[in-house]
């Protein structure tokens, strides 16, 4: 009896003293699993904290059509001894109501004007600018524009075209020019004119752009650099225009607040905007078909959202609801129909003549809130059924996955959408929300994000336990992508200055190289840019936790995703028969280290990895490594 417990407890102590026995050991198989879905990661997106306007939009200039409920002077500023004054007596087109007036007084002479200090500061890049504006008055000769440092003074561009302007109509100007770089955010953009010319008299300004260059080079197009940086996550979807900025929550003009596609269409002149629901105005030079060329660009499927009758304060339902049920079927004729059709032809007249490829429409945003889900059941039902009979095959998208809200059967096909904003321990606790799913019922997880630390405190900057949490959470989303659609981090974008919701996934500022990723943007892009078609069984000799993973192939490609929610270090052994070499990413740096503007301490590390069907992974704590080898 004594003797074998002696042995009994060396043979403890041995094992516990070897690093293989505490590690864990997964074995990839190479056949059986869930299939997965294509779209799986994608981005969210809606104009909040300036992410649209100031932010991915790439017209740098604010409020250059006294848009909104409050626009003022706000962002302009005179240049020498002039007067500047918003003019609705000179409105500029019948959306754009208001002209910016310079009133020069006698006697003066030099040049004089106006500057506009864009979204907190002009970005003055090395790079070719493109300048649009109107303007009308008598004046006939020079107009400099420029780039200008607000404190320094230092003219980093500058630029003469000749006009010859009346005081009969609003003429239009286009110029281009280049810039060298500034070292900050503070600079602004300057139209100036011979005021001798104007002296005793004054000259109107109407929706003055600036665009620094443009991703795919497109007219009113995206920031590249901004653009660009999302493109590299390699997402698969767009879900547009909202969120939150679908609805409307102006008092007392609900419904007439809402975002009204047919008002985002067509030459930016003929765009009124609207106060969004951020507290800010919108422009929509980001519109309907901007956003479908963005999905374009980028090689995105458009999940296209439509207003259906909730607002925050008015509901529309019943037969109310019946003309905006026509509004959606005429915005889904402008986006789908043939030229042959009104809206098909006004979209060619617009400049596209092919219908764009939409498959994937949401219907209303987060229905269960706002007392949306008392008739969220009749008011799905009626804009299904409308949409159903005209176009069989696009799916729609419930907006909330709460069947209280939902009608007791939902038509086959049919997605519903679901958010989480949550502790990072509450995201590690939804890992396996999917695993007994119901097949049937696809699952759209439209916005999530790590938003409070596991002690209720905002989280203002994702940190490792956060994007941690997210990367558990999202093996679950991967290990269930037979149901599990698509998902996609929510907010995508902040202007860093101007921002209110945070965490956001990454961001910018006004100065050159501003742009910074989020810990859990790199979480993001390792994980949508390792991805296989088939998920993969995988068998190990520990359960879930700390140490959660996923198991994928793609050709002869196999990906295994790990997360390690833990504050120890683990070993990972895996195994995958016939493979021998590929790349291991991995993100760490500790539990509540963040990323910060201007200063990225944690971003993806990789390294080569060889090895004959099986690799042993040094896995630090909190941290996300994804395996690839073939
Ligand atoms: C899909 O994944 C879930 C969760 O891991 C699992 O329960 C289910 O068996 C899988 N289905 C298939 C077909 O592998
Ligand atoms: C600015 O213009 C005003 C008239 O509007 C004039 O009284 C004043 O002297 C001018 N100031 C300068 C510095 O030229
Ligand atoms: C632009 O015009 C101003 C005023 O006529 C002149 O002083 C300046 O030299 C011109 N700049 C260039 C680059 O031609
Ligand atoms: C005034 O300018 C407008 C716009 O450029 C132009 O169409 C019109 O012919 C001009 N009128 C006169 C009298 O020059
Ligand atoms: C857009 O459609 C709404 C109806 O939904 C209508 O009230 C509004 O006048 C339209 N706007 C334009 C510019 O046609
Ligand atoms: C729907 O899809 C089927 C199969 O892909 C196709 O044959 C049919 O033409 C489509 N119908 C419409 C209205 O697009
Ligand atoms: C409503 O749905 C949202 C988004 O899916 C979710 O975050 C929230 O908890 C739900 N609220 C209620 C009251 O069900
Ligand atoms: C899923 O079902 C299995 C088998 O009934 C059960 O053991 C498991 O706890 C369930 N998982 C969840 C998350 O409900
Ligand atoms: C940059 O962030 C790291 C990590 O949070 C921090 O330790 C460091 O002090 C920061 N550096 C500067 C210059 O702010
Ligand atoms: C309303 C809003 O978006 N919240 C912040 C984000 O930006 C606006 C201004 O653009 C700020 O006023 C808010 O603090």
């Amino acid at each position: 009896m004594m003797g074998v417990s002696i042995l009994y407890s060396l043979a403890l102590l041995s094992s516990a003293l070897s690093p293989v026995a505490l590690g864990v050991t997964l074995t990839v198989s190479k056949t059986g699993g869930n299939a997965s879905s294509p779209l799986l990661y994608g981005v969210m997106f809606e104009d909040i904290n300036n992410s649209g306007d100031g932010g991915i939009h790439g017209q740098v200039l604010k409020n250059n059509g006294f848009q909104g409920d409050n626009p003022g002077l706000t962002a302009y500023a005179a240049v020498g001894n002039v007067t500047l004054s918003q003019d609705t007596s000179n409105p500029l087109s019948s959306a754009i109501t208001s002209s910016l007036k310079v009133s020069v007084p006698s006697g003066a002479t030099g040049f004089m004007g106006f500057a506009n200090t864009g979204y907190n500061g002009v970005p003055v890049l090395k790079a070719t600018y493109a300048n649009y504006f109107w303007m009308k008055g008598t004046y006939s000769g020079v107009i400099t524009v420029r780039l200008v440092g607000s404190e320094s003074d230092i003219v980093y561009a500058s630029q003469n075209i000749t006009v010859n302007s009346n005081s009969s109509a609003f003429s239009y100007y286009e110029t281009s020019f280049s810039s060298a770089e500034s070292p900050d955010g503070n600079n602004e953009w300057q139209l100036l004119f011979d005021a001798a010319e104007v002296a005793g008299s004054s000259l109107n300004f109407g929706l003055v752009q600036l665009f620094p260059p443009t991703y795919n080079d497109r007219y009113n197009g995206l920031r590249d650099d901004v653009a660009s940086f999302m493109a590299d996550i390699q997402p698969s979807f767009l879900r547009f225009p909202g969120g939150n900025n679908l609805l409307s929550s102006r008092e007392g003009a609900s419904t007439s607040n809402r975002w009204k596609w047919n008002e985002t269409i067509g030459p930016v002149v003929d765009r009124p905007g609207r106060e969004g629901d951020w507290g800010y105005p919108n422009t929509d030079a980001l519109g309907l078909d901007e956003y479908l060329y963005w999905c374009e660009d980028m090689g995105l499927t458009p999940i296209l959202a439509v207003w259906d009758g909730h607002s925050f304060g008015e509901i529309v339902s019943g037969s109310d609801l019946d003309p905006y049920v026509d509004d959606i079927l005429d915005e889904l004729e402008y986006v789908l129909g043939d030229v042959s059709t009104p809206y098909g032809a006004l979209r060619a007249k617009n400049g596209r003549t092919d219908p764009w490829p939409v498959k994937y429409i949401e219907v209303g945003n987060e229905d269960n809130l706002s007392e949306g889900c008392d008739t969220y059941a009749s008011r799905f039902t009626q804009i299904y059924d409308a949409i159903h009979a005209q176009y069989p095959n696009l799916t729609l998208i419930a907006s909330t996955t709460d069947s209280s809200c939902l009608p007791s059967t939902l038509p086959p096909g049919v997605w519903t959408d679901i958010h989480y904003y949550e502790t990072p321990d509450e995201f590690v606790s939804l890992f396996n929300e999917w695993d007994n799913w119901s097949r049937d019922r696809p699952i759209f997880v439209g916005e999530y994000a790590s938003t409070t630390g596991n002690d209720g405190s905002t989280t203002y900057w994702s940190n490792m336990q956060g994007s941690c949490s997210e990367a558990v959470y999202m093996i679950g989303l991967e290990r269930n992508s037979d149901i599990v659609k698509a998902a996609s981090f929510a907010p995508v974008l902040e202007h860093f200055d101007l921002a209110e919701w945070s965490p956001d996934l990454y961001g910018l500022d006004s100065s050159p190289g501003s742009l910074t990723g989020s810990t859990s943007y790199y979480v993001q892009k390792m994980f949508s840019t390792n991805r296989g078609t088939a998920i993969l069984p995988v068998t190990s000799d520990t359960g879930f936790g700390p140490v959660y993973w996923v198991a994928s192939v793609a050709g002869s490609t196999y990906y295994v995703k790990l997360a390690n929610y833990g504050s120890s270090a683990e070993t990972v052994t895996v195994e995958i028969e016939g493979t021998s070499s590929g790349k291991l990413e991995m993100l760490s740096g500790g539990e509540f280290i963040s990323n910060y503007p201007h200063n990225v301490s944690i971003s993806t590390q990789t390294s080569d990895v060889s090895g004959s069907g099986s690799f042993t992974i040094s896995l630090p704590a909190w941290a996300v490594g994804v395996l690839a080898v073939s």
